[in-house]
């Protein structure tokens, strides 16, 4: 399905290495006005009033409302808003949420931008009291796996038309999907990922499951490092796939090492398995903050001075943070959760707020490098924003320890 839209016939992609979202005050953020207007219809009253998820695509530079049964899957091309309203005490009224927007690996500059300015919209609408969340595509918080029993990302987007999941691909036509499960709360709890990637041999990595879909046929492998429960989910992925086709395509699943596994890799041109190379660190709150991680850094946001100044303020320490003005915490080290979380006081001014966190998006892109581990931050790396008075509970557990 061609759509009629001027603004990505020549897209520029958002290249999350080579980029940053320099918005407010850009000739972009002003054309993300222009399009958008004052008054952004899809902040209705229908918005953040009951628990539940609630999910937007950015279309052009419009906010459109993602229909329901899509929700969980995303396309690497688009960018998205996603609201969760949730009750943090269940013997209250007060509603809580967490307001992230994700961003796809081909998602366009225009789109990553609108979906920028729209969250912090949005986050006004529900008077400032969100949790903001900036997720990259493969580098998603846990917060926001967790929304989702099945998280997929498959290819396209908004500019190559719609595509499920379910839908028959030609017979000669080959999606490789890699499954995983991942952890996503510290009472053990996982969810299922399920992302397309490129049906080649360096897509095969050690570690998780893969499923080839044919159209007619479904394979399955299950790779050696991949757990049962990974296994056992992926079997359902599966499952509901060939069922939502009538149960019309053939499934057969291959054990790596076992009798078959090398059709499933030849199939791709594979002998073997890439070796996992950064195998996901497990979860475990104890050692979250170890003695080896460095300790958080500190940057102050203020513009009580007149011009908005941004300073480091070097190690964190308990009273160095202020209600009159925003702050940035780096945490990108931590070896499970790495986050640069942004701070924003009760008292601080409407410019600091506004510009909290595109600091903290210019704040990653100038330190990007070596990743985690190393004296860089993962440019993928979480952004969340926590308002005075509203913190999570990651946030404030952080926070005791370091400080
Ligand atoms: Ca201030």
């Amino acid at each position: 399905m061609a759509e009629d839209n001027p603004y990505l016939t020549n897209p520029t992609k958002y290249n999350i290495a080579d980029s940053n979202i320099a918005l407010l005050g850009s000739d972009l953020e002003k054309r993300v006005r222009e399009q958008a207007g004052d008054r952004e219809p899809a902040w209705n009253d229908q918005v953040g009033v009951k628990p539940g998820i609630q999910i937007w695509r950015i279309e052009k530079f419009s906010v459109v409302q993602w229909p329901k049964e899509r929700y969980g899957t995303f396309y690497a091309g688009d960018s998205y808003i996603v609201l969760r309203t949730y009750k943090k005490h269940k013997d209250t009224d007060a509603l809580s949420y967490d307001l992230h927007f994700w961003l796809g690996e081909e998602t366009s500059q225009d789109e990553a931008g609108t979906a920028a300015y729209k969250t912090v919209e949005l986050d006004d609408h529900l008077k400032g009291v969100a949790v903001q969340y900036r997720e990259i595509q493969s580098h998603e918080s846990t917060r926001f796996l967790s929304h989702f029993s099945r998280f997929t990302v498959l290819a396209g987007g908004i500019s190559s038309g719609f595509r499920t999941v379910v839908d028959l691909p030609e017979p000669d036509v080959l999606r490789l999907y890699r499954v995983s499960l991942v952890k996503v709360s510290d009472r053990g709890s996982s969810n299922l990922v399920v992302r397309e990637v490129k049906a080649e041999k360096e897509s095969l990595v050690a570690g998780d499951v893969y499923v080839l879909d044919k159209g007619p046929k479904i394979w399955q492998l299950n790779t050696k490092a991949s757990v049962g429960q990974e296994k056992f989910k992926a079997a359902e992925f599966v499952r509901w796939l060939s069922g939502k086709r009538g149960s019309s395509s053939e499934v057969v699943v291959y054990d790596e090492g076992g009798p078959g596994a090398g059709r499933f890799l030849s199939e791709l041109g594979a002998t073997e398995l890439q070796p996992n190379l950064h195998p996901q660190p497990n979860w475990d709150p104890d050692t979250a903050r170890s003695s080896e991680v460095p300790p958080l850094t500190l940057y102050r946001l203020s513009d009580d001075l007149g011009a908005l100044a941004f300073d480091s303020l070097g190690p964190a320490t308990a009273s160095a943070l202020s209600t009159e003005d925003a702050f940035i915490i780096d945490n990108a080290a931590s070896p499970t959760r790495p986050t640069v979380y942004v701070w924003i006081g009760a008292q601080s001014s409407h410019v600091e707020k506004r510009m909290a966190m595109q600091y903290a998006q210019e704040y990653v892109w100038g330190h990007g490098g070596s990743g985690v581990g190393g004296n860089g931050v993962d440019k993928g790396v979480s952004i969340v924003v926590e308002r005075e008075g509203y913190e999570e509970e990651e946030f404030e557990k952080i926070m005791s320890s370091g400080l």
